[in-house]
Formats: C-alpha cells, sequence, structure tokens
C-alpha cells in the first residue's frame, strides 16, 4: 500500500504532498516504481481483440513552432552520389533526423521542469548539476530505458466523447478550460472504468482534432495566445491524481495541464511542478488519440496494455513516447 496524499511524509523546505525520499533518497524512478511485475502481468490481460495502435503522431506533424521549439527535420542520403567512384558505391540510403525532442508526441522527464520556488528536480537534483556534472545523467530518460521502458495498464478518458455523447457544448481546444476532476469521475463513470495503482491516465480532449481542421492563421494565433485546453491545475487535481497512484499521466494536447502554465506566479499550481518535479511522474503529450477513441468505444474498453520505448538517450530530457495501446 501507499500513503494518500494526505499521509504523506513531511519533505523539508518543499509543500505537503512532495514523494521525494518515498522510494529512497537516490531513486530516479518516481511513480515507475508503481510499475511492478504483478502490475505488468495484470495488464496483459487486458489485450482481448488483439488490436495495437501506434499513439505517436508523425514526427513531422507539427510544422510551427510549439513554444519556440525546432521543428523536425529529415534528410535522406543517397549512397550512390556519396560514394561515388568508390569500391563501396551501391544503390542505396542512409537517413538523419534532427528534432527537439518536445516538438511532437513526447513524454517529459524529469530533468524538463522543476519545482520553481527552490529550483530543484525531483529528489532534489540541483538545476545547475544538470548542465555542469554532465557525467552524472541524474533523472536521464536512460533510467526508463535501463528498467525497460514503460509498460502498463492505460487508461483513456474520452473526455471529448463525453461531452458530445452527453450533450454538452463542444469546448475549443483552443480555449484555457480547464478539465476538473470531477468531471474526470463523471467520464470514468459514464466509461465504467475503475482505476488500479500504477495505471497510466491518458485524457483526451479533442485537441489534436481541432489542430488537424484549423487554418493555419487560427492554429499560430492560438500559439502565439498559448491557450489551450488541459487539465486543470488545482490542489484538487493535485490530490486526485497522487492518491490514485498513476504512474505516468499523459493527453493530446501540448501541455497535459490547459495553458498558459502560471509558472512563476506565487500561489499558482502548476501540474508540471507536482508530477515532475516531487513525484518523478512522466507526462506524455500531444498523443494521437483519435484512432484510439474510435476502438475504445467500438469494443466498449477504455483499459489496455500500453507499452513505450523511449529513447536510450543517457542524460535526456525528453523523448518521443514510441508508445503502443493494445486492446
Ligand atoms: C513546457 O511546459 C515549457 O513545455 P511542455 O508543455 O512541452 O511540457
Amino acid at each position: 500500500t501507499y500513503p494518500d496524499f494526505d499521509s504523506l511524509p513531511k519533505v523539508e523546505g518543499q509543500p505537503h504532498g512532495s514523494a521525494w525520499g518515498l522510494w529512497g533518497d537516490d531513486d530516479e524512478l518516481g511513480t515507475l516504481n508503481y510499475l511492478t511485475p504483478d502490475v505488468v502481468k495484470s495488464a496483459v490481460t487486458e489485450v482481448n481483440a488483439g488490436v495495437s495502435i501506434q499513439l505517436d503522431l508523425p514526427l513531422d506533424t507539427f510544422t510551427e513552432r510549439l513554444v519556440g521549439r525546432e521543428p523536425f527535420e529529415h534528410h535522406i542520403i543517397d549512397f550512390k552520389e556519396r560514394l561515388k567512384g568508390t569500391p563501396d558505391e551501391v544503390f542505396g540510403h542512409d537517413d538523419m533526423v534532427t528534432f527537439n525532442t518536445q516538438s511532437g508526441s513526447q513524454w517529459d522527464g524529469l530533468r524538463h521542469i522543476a519545482v520553481q520556488h527552490c529550483g530543484k528536480y525531483y529528489n532534489g537534483l540541483e538545476h545547475r548539476t544538470v548542465d555542469e556534472e554532465k557525467e552524472n545523467g541524474h533523472l536521464g530518460i536512460h533510467r526508463w530505458a535501463e528498467r525497460g521502458g514503460i509498460v502498463g495498464r492505460g487508461v483513456l478518458l474520452d473526455y471529448c466523447s463525453w461531452r458530445e455523447q452527453t450533450a454538452k457544448p463542444a469546448i475549443p481546444a483552443d480555449s484555457t478550460y480547464s478539465i476538473s476532476t470531477d468531471e474526470l469521475e463523471e467520464v470514468a463513470k459514464h466509461q465504467g472504468v475503475r482505476f488500479h495503482i500504477g495505471d497510466i491516465l491518458i485524457i483526451r480532449s479533442g485537441f489534436t482534432t481541432w489542430h488537424t481542421q484549423a487554418g493555419k492563421k487560427e492554429r499560430e494565433e492560438a500559439l502565439q495566445r498559448c491557450t489551450f485546453i488541459g487539465m486543470e491545475a488545482s490542489m484538487q487535481s493535485v490530490r486526485w491524481l497522487w492518491d490514485h497512484h498513476f504512474a505516468a499521466v499523459a493527453g493530446d494536447t501540448i501541455a497535459f495541464e490547459s495553458q498558459p502554465i502560471p509558472f512563476n506566479v506565487e500561489s499558482r499550481v502548476t501540474l508540471h511542478e507536482w508530477l515532475l518535479g516531487h513525484w518523478g511522474t512522466p507526462i506524455g503529450e500531444l498523443w494521437d488519440l483519435e484512432r484510439l477513441s474510435n476502438v475504445c468505444q467500438e469494443k466498449r474498453q477504455w483499459s489496455f496494455l500500453l507499452t513505450s520505448a523511449p529513447l536510450h538517450v543517457f542524460g535526456g530530457v525528453a523523448s518521443p513516447p514510441n508508445v503502443l495501446a493494445i486492446l
């Protein structure tokens, strides 16, 4: 059993609810510790139809700069040209890709955002050490690769479909609308899902549908304003997330929580700080949940085996998730 929010032990210098030290002072996995072999074996029992769905969008989906990030680039290298006149000349290719790991579907890793009042990352890692002590790699995404990726029971809360099916007006994805825990509980009830310890929570807001349908100008203006739907950033959400003991959370929006994110606004809560900074919980963003939504609806099943093999980059900050949902 794991402590609920109120029972978490006091962490010196941090607000109540921080989980530093809960899995040991040197722990670098945070809530991925919930993904025990028993949790993984139980997740496998969710596979019924044998259907697998890739949840990464194509890496070149976002041609506009998201949060100023460099977009994806792909170069094909022609062997025939490159090796011309040499004994190795063959018909064939290599290719090279360059991209910011957060320019599309992604996991935010534990080096991404610190707890802002003290500038420390999960379990107390100092900001400067990430740049100054490159060889330590603390909290890098290679830790996820070393533990065998991220595998568990995914649960889709299809917020967007729930609104449609219960005749609630659609919410524009380019609004600052904050999805509350009361609404998420209603979605879970509507779908008939119950949560288990170590679940990977996935919220579909309809963001990618909006992005596909919106014109270039509309998209650019929304990105300029940085107003997007997402989970409500409040202490009620923080308690709800912790008390469900999710191993990781993900969604189809840019930031999982609603934007703009009030970093550095005193007394305002941000989910990035709680999830990444206080609990070591990976945050999945910009996942493609459209086909998953249809298949879940058709099968009347919103839980599935989820497998993710993030990039094996020593000290990496974030990664495309390379994620599959298998029902
Ligand atoms: C920031 O919060 C800066 O980025 P992201 O939404 O990708 O986590």
